[in-house]
């Protein structure tokens, strides 16, 4: 660890100058404000009604965004991103989402965006203008300051859910038209805004209209993001549509409409428009170009390639879709959520959530563990009945909703089962009902675009011993995990009817699907040679080249065109973009590619591009270790710990539930990634803090050096930080010289060495490589070793696993002695003070030659500590430096 501008180590003095982010308050929801003030008043104590979740506004724009069309806008770093940077396609993790309850924050509400965000100040809000026009008597131009003033204000809560929720199930049975949604597609929020219909009579709407057009600011390849819907729907009051400028009682944030959307209650997403610029009454639907080749259904046997080669697949407005179908998803247990069967209650309560369309109530839902034979009733809870008996004002919009029994929002079941009937199931299934008796399907029905998917919702139990295991069907975006893969890669047809299972005696094939093409993307003929240096040159937002298996594609042609906007290819360019690609594109972008194909990359530069991208590692799935010393591996980033203001703890997913990291103790790893911004390859040598043995997963502990006015900040932390979950990172390994192999067996440079005691000096996050060799020592009652651990910090809060240390030294006195420094000691502190300083070493440690002094921490300290304990004696072999 010698790279002086590393992150992992080291207390910059630039962190004093910096504000703490206080960690989210966990203060109770803010209380509806009320005309009349009384909403505290004892007199309303009956009054119960679900309130926003605690919510804290992201300030800090994150990395990733900087370099795209959205850099004006903060947004929480664990949403989940569904179509790489850019455009932002975001859905929350499902258990996170869950968790928040009926009402989702507006930082955790998914978001489906077409293309760049609009940028509206919140000083040019009132002066927002859109236009009633098209078959009217009496057209309107409407500022949001009128809106505000001149319309009755309302507030309503509502679900909106994208129809491609659930998508990634569709997606794993081949690959359709769109991003792989996981089930975490729908959120909830409290609307105020105005009926739409009150502004719509005002207009006057001719005799012969017959459609409401919608249109927002956001300007795409293909024009403005445009659809309709009827114009009776909207007239409606039981249909409830609305224009809303604020969600949960805040300002629209600039990614759900800011400062103007539409919010159609029981329908698709994709109807709600936001950035809302017009309204445009007319006589036939909207002939806006996604609502035309956007939210549909098409019929299952339409391929990808007969829908793009003929149009009249998408102008059949039957196959367009509105009303949401019924759906609902399993939450608890989540995905890989394990569960002893002996230990703990005799039952396991699974949860999760439930909705239908066009204000349809669910009316039951039925969970089976024997695929469907019998069925058991759950328990199902509506939180937004609870808004009923509230006829008063709230966010400043009245709330009406006990004389229209629609139900606009998703709702919550539950059942106890038996752990014993779990442990003899091979599944659990889900299936809702709505109260036109529309029930769940068994069998996928697939289609072009993938929507509104919502067979039964399976999880699997799969039981090792006393432990049950269970895996959802998929998880969301890139990210791997869940039956159907699992399924998909042993062979399984996932189409067959029975969940790509052989069922003894029922091997009936049902639902058929057909099998995915291998879609050619070169241009026949082509004998290109691409060297490295070329496509090196056309790393560029003018002229973005990149790499699919090898070959190399010119993009500057489609930029202008790209669905996925100029930002995706201009992010891709230099770079082999293949499993990005592939993950995104249906077979029809596929076979586009043949257009942009340029040439071939040449020997060297597949060489060097190899060198320098992750080998796909060919047996990563059989493979014992995860690590590999040549080759850089992948591993997805599935979980982010906040520890402190500037310290999280990563968790990173191997290949497989079984692998082990394959790092001895005391060795470290290299982690690459790429600059968000410049996309310039990061590379830091890196301690895990989990346990070397820890099969499937593995966590690090990482001090995030955050820009300062005085100094860039720590590169590879920053660009850590701001990963989203689901993406991965690269590692290598194991390096270092220094090995413990235990009792006192230390291997250097490759030589045995037999010592007594360790001193062990550290600062900041130098504590980390430290920490694998004293937790492996006090591990071990064999082991005799002695360990003095001298701990230099500025704060106490800087202290990193503190608690850790005291749980290993427990009971370990004569073992081992932690003295822990702070520069910056409280008052009340009454470890030592100051640096670890020579002086410190030979108070508290023996000096003989059978002691070994480990070092790591930031590299003044590394310098300052070899030049004290060199005058004191010590040798350069006793010296370890990490
Ligand atoms: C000339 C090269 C490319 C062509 C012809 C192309 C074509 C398309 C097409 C047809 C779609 C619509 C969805 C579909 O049919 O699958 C799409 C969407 C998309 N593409 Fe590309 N693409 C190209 C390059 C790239 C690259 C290099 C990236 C980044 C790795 C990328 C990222 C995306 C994204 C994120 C979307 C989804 C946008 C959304 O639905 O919100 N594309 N592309
Ligand atoms: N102007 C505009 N409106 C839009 C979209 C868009 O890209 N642009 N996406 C639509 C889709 S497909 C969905 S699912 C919802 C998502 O709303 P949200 O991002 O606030 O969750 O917005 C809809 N309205
Ligand atoms: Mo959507």
């Amino acid at each position: 660890m010698e790279d002086p501008n590393r992150d992992s180590q080291g207390v910059p003095e630039a962190i004093e100058k910096l504000d703490i982010q206080k960690p989210r308050d966990a203060l109770p929801p803010t209380p509806p404000e009320t005309d009349d003030g009384a909403s505290n008043s004892s007199a309303d104590a009956q009054v119960d009604i679900p309130l926003p979740p605690p919510s804290t506004t992201p300030e800090k724009v994150l990395d990733v965004d900087l370099k795209t069309p959205d850099a004006h806008i903060p947004r929480d770093p664990r949403l989940i991103r569904l179509t790489g940077v850019h455009p932002f396609n975001v859905e929350a993790p499902l258990t996170d989402l869950f968790n928040e309850g009926f009402l989702t924050s507006p930082e955790l509400f998914y978001v489906r965006n077409h293309g760049a965000v609009p940028e509206v100040t919140d000083a040019e809000i009132p002066n927002w203008e859109f236009t009633v026009e098209g078959m009217v008597d009496n057209p309107l131009t409407i500022s949001l300051r009128q809106l505000m003033s001149e319309y009755e204000q309302i507030t309503c809560p509502i679900t909106l859910v994208c129809a491609g929720n659930r998508r990634k199930e569709q997606n794993v049975v081949r690959k359709t038209k769109g991003f792989s949604w996981g089930a975490a597609g729908v959120s909830t929020a409290l609307w105020t805004g105005v009926a739409l219909s009150e502004v719509i009579r005002r207009a006057e709407p001719k005799r012969k209209a017959k459609y409401v057009c919608m249109e927002g600011a956001d300007k795409l390849p293909n024009g403005y993001y445009g659809t309709s819907v009827k114009l009776n729907w909207v007239l409606d009051p039981n249909r409830g549509v609305m224009l809303a400028y604020n969600m949960n009682g805040e300002t629209l944030t600039p990614d759900h409409g800011k400062p103007l959307r539409v919010v159609i209650p029981g329908q698709i997403g994709g109807r709600s428009v936001k950035w809302l610029r017009k309204l445009i009454l007319t006589e036939d639907p909207s002939d806006n170009w996604y609502h035309i080749y956007d939210n549909r259904v098409l019929p299952t046997m339409v391929s990808p390639e007969q829908s793009a080669n003929d149009p009249k697949w998408w102008t059949d407005e039957r196959y367009a879709i509105y009303d949401l179908n019924p759906n609902s998803a399993i939450c608890f247990p989540v995905h890989e959520e394990q569960v002893s069967i002996s230990q703990g209650p005799e039952t396991y309560r699974a949860r999760g959530y439930a909705y239908s369309g066009g204000g349809r109530r669910i009316t039951r839902v039925e969970i089976t563990l024997d695929k469907g034979k019998s069925w058991q009733l759950a328990n199902v809870e509506y939180p937004e009945d609870r808004y009923r008996e509230f006829e008063r004002d709230l966010y400043g919009g009245r709330m009406d909703m006990s004389w229209r029994e629609s139900c606009f929002c998703w709702c919550f079941w539950w059942i106890d089962l038996n752990k014993e009937d779990l442990k003899n199931a091979k599944d659990i299934f889900v299936r809702s009902m709505d109260e036109s008796m529309n029930v769940q399907p068994r069998d996928m029905y697939w289609s072009v675009l993938g929507m509104m998917n919502n067979p039964w919702f399976r999880v699997t139990i799969d039981i090792q011993g006393d432990t049950m295991r269970f895996e959802h069907p998929t998880q969301p975006a890139l990210m791997p995990g869940g039956w159907m893969e699992r399924v998909k890669k042993a062979g399984g047809n996932l189409a067959n009817g029975f969940w790509g299972e052989r069922l003894e005696g029922e091997g009936q094939e049902a639902a058929k699907v057909d099998e995915q093409k291998e879609i050619c993307m070169i241009k026949e003929g082509l004998k290109v040679p691409i060297t490295i240096d070329e496509l090196r040159k056309h790393d560029t937002a003018e002229e973005p080249w990149f790499v699919l298996n090898g070959e190399v594609y010119d993009g500057t042609k489609f930029l202008e065109e790209h669905p996925g906007g100029a930002q995706s290819i201009v992010s891709a360019a230099g770079v082999d973009a293949t499993e990005e690609f592939m993950a995104i594109h249906s077979e029809t972008a596929k076979t586009m590619m043949t257009n942009y194909h340029i040439g071939s990359l040449d020997d060297a530069a597949r060489t060097t591009l190899a060198a320098g991208e992750t080998e796909a590692g060919a047996a990563s799935e059989t493979r014992e270790h995860f690590l590999q010393p040549k080759v850089w591996t992948k591993a997805i980033l599935h979980g982010k710990k906040i520890v402190s203001w500037d310290t999280r703890i990563f968790t990173f997913k191997l290949d497989h539930a079984e692998q082990k990291l394959g790092l001895p103790v005391g060795q470290h790893l290299m982690v690459r990634l790429h600059d968000p911004a410049t996309r310039e390859a990061i590379i830091r040598s890196y301690t895990p803090i989990s346990e070397i043995n820890d099969l499937g997963y593995m966590d690090m502990l990482v001090k995030v050096y955050f820009a300062t006015n005085g100094s860039k900040g720590g590169k590879m932390s920053m660009a850590m930080d701001s990963l989203p979950i689901g993406h991965f990172i690269e590692m290598k390994g194991p390096i270092g010289k220094f090995e413990y192999k235990g009792e006192g067996l230390c291997l250097i440079g490759g030589k045995e060495r037999r010592i007594k005691s360790f001193v062990m000096i550290c600062g900041g996050s130098g504590i980390t490589p430290i920490y694998q060799v004293f937790r492996a020592v006090m591990r071990d009652r064999e082991d005799r070793t002695k360990c003095t651990i001298l701990d230099g910090n500025r704060l106490f809060e800087d202290i990193l696993v503190k608690e850790e240390l005291e749980a290993l030294s427990e009971g370990n006195d004569a073992k081992c002695k932690i003295l822990h420094t702070l520069t910056r000691a409280p008052g009340h502190w009454t470890g030592l003070r100051g640096r670890i300083t020579g002086k410190l070493v030979e108070e508290h440690c023996v000096r003989d030659q059978e002691t070994l002094v480990l070092i790591c921490g930031p590299e003044t300290m590394e310098k300052a500590m070899h030049v004290a304990l060199k005058e004191q004696g010590w040798q350069d072999d006793q010296l370890m430096f990490f």
